[in-house]
């Protein structure tokens, strides 16, 4: 039996500086997403957008180096509530974003039905920053550190608990573009990474196979926290912070459908859609495309 599936929309934009990544749920209900999956048997709840604080001053810097600090805290609080009661009902959460703060939410809203959630981060980027260690005071750089535990108690403490998740239980793939910070703390808390020179060297499948086999053997529910940008951006231009050298469309197609065929996923955000940026929709419209790979679509 299928799960039903919910769908969240979190209209995030304090998270970093560039207007318009608000409108990235809107973009993406466009593009066709419950229809999308309504083909593939799902039953579909839409439940609409959690409400975010307008900035005052989108670059107002609310606390030391951490951009809208309290506007990113509480819609964290909110979407983590919704996520919680989405899984308690045992329905799937589908989460659009908004910048990839909304993560800290989501995370925070999946973790505490798991007792080893796993983390599939595919980005461009390693999110994995502080205060201290971020180049922008964007906290869109900083939800997995956050995730982890590491950071402002207003990001590491949403929903009442931390860490939400391990250090061994995450695999980013498609990194090409990390801190020195970030990087530092890859090596010493153990993150398993995939950067673009794994996935070019041992191509997708590889990647895929082995990310796929470290999670099943540890954890007992996979979260996919999907960067858009995690893309080439010839194919999602829609992104605030484009990187050159990244996945491409179909490899991004073939994860999904490896792990739609391995059954491990159990709750997905799609973040950093950004119509403002776009070409005629195309990155939402990959997104959905994506989504419908994920949950089941098939060429033949
Ligand atoms: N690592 C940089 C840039 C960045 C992170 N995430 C995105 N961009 N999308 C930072 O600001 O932390
Ligand atoms: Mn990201
Ligand atoms: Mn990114």
């Amino acid at each position: 039996m299928k799960k039903n599936i919910s769908i969240i929309g979190v209209p995030m934009d304090l998270g970093q500086m560039r207007r318009g990544v608000d409108m990235g749920p809107s973009a993406i209900r466009y593009a066709g997403v419950t229809e999308r999956l309504e083909q593939l048997n799902y039953k579909i709840d839409d439940l609409g957008d959690i409400e975010i604080a307008r900035a005052q001053k989108i670059t107002d810097n609310q606390e030391g180096n951490l951009r809208n600090l309290k506007g990113v805290s509480d819609a964290s609080e909110k979407l983590a509530a919704k996520v919680d009661e989405v899984i308690t009902k045992g329905e799937f959460p589908l989460v659009l974003g908004g910048d990839h703060s909304i993560a800290i939410g989501t995370l925070a809203g999946v973790a505490k039905h798991y007792k080893n959630l796993g983390v599939i981060w595919y980005d461009a980027h390693g999110d994995l920053n502080t205060a201290e260690t971020s180049p922008t005071g964007n906290i869109h750089g900083m939800p997995l550190a956050a995730s982890l535990g590491i950071g402002h108690p207003a990001l590491t403490n949403i929903a009442g608990y931390s860490p939400k998740i391990k250090p061994e239980n995450i695999v980013i793939i498609g990194a090409r573009s990390l801190d020195e910070g970030e990087k530092k703390l890859i090596k010493e808390i153990g993150i398993k990474v995939y950067t673009m020179h794994e996935i070019d060297q041992l191509g997708m499948a590889t990647v895929m196979a082995e990310a796929i086999d470290y999670l099943k053997e540890r954890t007992d529910g996979v979260h996919l926290s999907l960067d858009l940008d995690g893309l080439d951006p010839h194919d999602a231009p829609g992104v605030g912070t484009p990187v050159l050298g990244g996945i491409s469309y179909r490899e991004s197609h073939l994860a999904m459908e490896m792990l739609e065929d391995a059954k491990i996923i159990t709750s997905a955000e799609f973040v950093e859609v950004n119509p403002i940026l776009d070409d005629k929709n195309k990155t939402a419209t990959v997104a959905v495309a994506l989504m419908g790979s994920l949950f089941g679509e098939k060429l033949l």
